[in-house]
């Protein structure tokens, strides 16, 4: 095939997918049903791409659906799991529907497996555990399933999985393994495996298979050799040595195969994907080289939105096909990062829908591509239409807003910069008068159902914007009357007023719009709605200052502002691609500046500016790590650096790999930090110590990613080893994250156990001096 795609949305058009396994959890559906729906969709999606031009007949649509995780289907195909897990297998040696879901979400004696984010991407996979007992086994059929379903329904689909040095390169070693245990050095006992499902492929009549192996795009914690040693290894028994197989396409989605591109290229593989709109590809006569198979060109960007400009991407189609001996064009990604179809937005504004392509126009790129292999200029006409496009984009009002670039032209290098901390310490324990271990919370409260029913009859047209408005108040009024009881000593609003803490944000600011049904998975049955950042970003009226305004006008307690950062913006939607990030960024953060100083002028003393994202954007590749750190950290910066100094700025990063970027946390200059921990056990606390953290922090207490509440001693535990890795004078006191995903009963409970430990940890504090 010429044209072909690597993944594509399996959520459904309507989240289909999300309310069927949601139901089936809640015990509302059998999982016949859920089966059955998932069948149905998958069916949906082989009719869709054939519609859309992908061929069928000749393996172009990948069988990429996934119940909840591609990187957990993988681990059941293979019986990858650990000790903890081993009873969750079937008599018959599998790991059905029920097992599959005890390890995405636990159960009542067990905490599921660790979620983390998949490359550079807003998605999250869970981690493996595997340990050096872990027998491996084909465990689940579902992929031979899969083929034969399409099979039976007309479609001669190309079976997918993780790759086997990306599957162990992405697990962690399991509880039971001994210090140092690398998952890699279980390959040569889990290739038998792959050999083993590839001769059941091509049992069914299987053609094609791909192997997804993005984790060759990203430096690794282990040496690059062994990394391109585990690659010849792997694939000398997959391609060369496997007695009967179907043809073989690897995938390295999300960045440059650097120098593994000679390695993984250079093994028997029959086709190698690699992702040429992100990646840098070799010259032609370099790729010659390595190359000898079909390379499956990605260069329709799967990780956003944009139209492609078609013109660039056919002549680099033309220069790639002098090359290779054989072609075909792709998506750089699975389009599982985009929403399906355009055509679902038809509320919005003619002209930005124009410039836009989602995974269903995504698809028709690739046809059209394709069509100009071998035949150049046969799609001249398509070309000539896309120019236009671009042409109405760069030209469009909106696009390029003088006063927006002048503003950001005219800054000096003491826009972004706050000035000594110390000098600012004084100031805030002046204005704020606070005790040692001082409480508080991140910032969102239980989004309740009346909240979130209020919400939708506003935006029905139900309600008045009064009627909403008295309900939000009367939200407030609770949330702050709760930590007054409590004891809390910062308070916050509790954001009922917002759906989703990005969305929120683009709502209110120029140069943004939001979607109605673009909905990309997050993890599992969770998504989210993406915006696009369109244009040149200015706010045209305070947002969030109301709202604080009038929870701070119930307490005598300080109010904290509640922002996102310019970087956790961006991160979470689909952005520009026709100027630099930092410049963007730097338009959010002039925005958002704009509201610091509205919210200091209304009486705000404490303004938190979440960055959870910082650490998602991090470029795979340490090279490009510097140039990254720089300018998200000088947006962050830029936000928060026109506070007075009395004015204490705090900030929260969500996820606990908090060691490696330690220094760029270091650089935001934030007065208080808040950071995951409970979960680890405040492990975070040996980083700090180590890196002499001077400002405030508050590794977190309570793990809010469960229902579980944790008691009062232990509470008292986890503070009681903070103290003796951090000064406590330094030391917060608050939950790992926003309480937004909690109910209210657990989550009161948690919150006086809180308080009640630190109220104990500080008599002990002050009886020991
Ligand atoms: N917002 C955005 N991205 C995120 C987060 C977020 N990425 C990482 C992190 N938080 C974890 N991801 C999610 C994503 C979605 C949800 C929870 C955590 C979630 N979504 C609702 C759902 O799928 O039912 C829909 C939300 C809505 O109605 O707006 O709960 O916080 N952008
Ligand atoms: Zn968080």
């Amino acid at each position: 095939p010429k044209a072909t795609i690597i993944g594509y949305p399996r959520i459904g058009r309507r989240r289909e997918l999300k309310k069927a396994v949601e139901a089936y959890w809640a015990g509302r559906t059998s999982a016949a049903e859920l089966e059955t729906t998932a069948a149905e969709l998958r069916v949906a999606s082989y009719a869709r791409l054939t519609e859309l031009g992908l061929e069928t007949g000749n393996y172009s649509i990948p069988a990429s659906f996934s119940l909840y995780d591609q990187v957990l289907d993988t681990a059941v195909t293979f019986g990858a799991v650990s000790n903890r897990f081993k009873d969750l297998y079937d008599a018959d040696g599998s790991l059905g529907l029920d097992a599959y879901f005890t390890l995405a979400r636990g159960d009542k004696e067990r905490q599921p497996l660790e979620m983390t984010k998949w490359f550079d991407t807003n998605y999250h996979y869970l981690v493996p555990e595997i340990g050096p007992d872990t027998v491996f086994s084909l465990a689940n059929d579902w992929i031979l399933r899969d083929v034969a379903e399409a099979a039976a329904a007309g479609y001669s689909v190309r079976p997918t999985l993780i790759g086997p040095v990306t599957f162990l390169l992405l697990s962690k070693a399991a509880d039971e393994a001994p210090a140092g245990f690398n998952p890699l050095s279980r390959l040569d006992d889990l290739l038998p495996l792959y050999v083993e499902l590839l001769g059941k492929l091509a049992d069914a009549g299987v053609e094609w298979v791909q192997l997804e192996e993005p984790s060759l795009v990203a430096d690794q914690a282990i040496p690059e050799r062994e990394v391109a040693a585990a690659v010849e290894r792997a694939y000398a028994a997959l391609a060369t040595n496997a007695a009967k197989r179907p043809a073989i396409l690897v995938t390295s989605q999300y960045g440059s195969l650097g120098s593994l591109l000679p390695v993984i290229a250079g093994t028997d593989i029959d086709a190698l994907h690699i992702d040429v709109f992100k990646g840098a590809v070799p010259a032609g006569e370099d790729l010659a080289k390595f190359v000898s198979t079909t390379l499956v060109a990605g260069l329709v960007d799967g990780h956003n939105i944009w139209k492609a400009d078609l013109g660039a991407a056919a002549y680099k189609l033309a220069e790639l096909e002098a090359s290779v001996p054989a072609l075909a064009v792709s998506t750089s990604t699975s389009l599982q990062h985009v929403p399906h179809d355009v055509g679902d937005e038809q509320q919005l504004d003619a002209q930005l829908r124009s410039w836009l392509a989602f995974a269903d126009q995504k698809v028709t790129e690739v046809v059209t591509l394709a069509r100009a292999i071998g035949s150049p200029g046969a799609v001249d006409a398509e070309i000539a239409a896309t120019d236009e496009v671009l042409a109405s984009r760069a030209g469009a009002a909106g696009v390029n807003r003088a006063e927006v670039r002048n503003r950001a032209a005219a800054l000096t290098p003491s826009d972004f910069s706050r000035g000594d901390y110390a000098v600012r310490l004084a100031a805030q324990e002046d204005a704020l008068n606070l005790p040692a271990l001082p409480t508080t919370t991140i910032g969102s409260f239980p989004q309740t159902p009346e909240v979130r029913s209020a919400r939708a009859r506003a935006n029905k047209g139900d309600l008045t914007a009064e009627q909403y408005e008295q309900l939000m108040k009367d939200e407030i009024n609770r949330v702050i009357d709760l930590q007054e009881e409590l004891g809390f000593d910062v308070l916050v609003h509790g954001e009922p007023e917002r759906n989703d803490m990005v969305q929120y944000f683009a709502e209110n600011l120029d140069g943004f719009d939001v979607t109605v049904h673009g909905w990309v998975q997050s993890y599992g049955s969770r998504c989210t709605r993406p915006s696009i950042l369109w244009g040149d970003v200015s706010r045209p009226a305070p947002i969030t200052v109301p709202w604080t305004e009038y929870a701070q006008s119930l307490t005598d307690k300080p109010v904290k502002g509640m922002l996102t950062g310019p970087v956790t913006i961006l991160a979470w939607s689909f952005v520009r691609d026709d100027q630099p990030l930092g410049d963007t960024a730097n338009q959010v953060a002039l925005a958002l500046r704009d509201e610091v100083t509205d919210l200091e002028a209304a009486g705000i003393k404490v303004i938190q500016v979440d960055e959870p994202a910082l650490r998602e954007l991090l470029p795979l590749r340490t090279e490009d790590q510097s140039g990254y750190l720089e300018w998200s950290v000088n947006s962050f910066k830029l936000s928060t650096a026109s506070a007075a100094p009395a004015t204490q700025i705090h900030t929260h990063l969500c996820y606990s790999e908090f060691g490696a970027i330690i220094d760029a946390i270091d650089g935001l200059d934030a007065d208080v930090t808040s950071i995951e921990a409970a979960r680890s056990r405040m492990e975070v606390v040996h980083d700090l110590e180590a890196h002499g953290f001077q400002r405030g922090v508050g590794p977190g207490v309570y793990d809010i990613h469960s229902p579980r509440v944790p008691g009062q001693e232990e509470v008292a535990e986890l503070l009681e080893k903070a103290v003796q890795h951090v000064p406590a004078r330094q030391l917060w006191v608050n939950p790992d994250c926003g309480l937004k995903t909690r109910g209210y009963t657990e989550t009161e409970e948690s919150l006086r156990n809180l308080v009640n430990a630190t109220v104990a940890v500080r008599s002990q504090l002050e009886a020991s001096v």
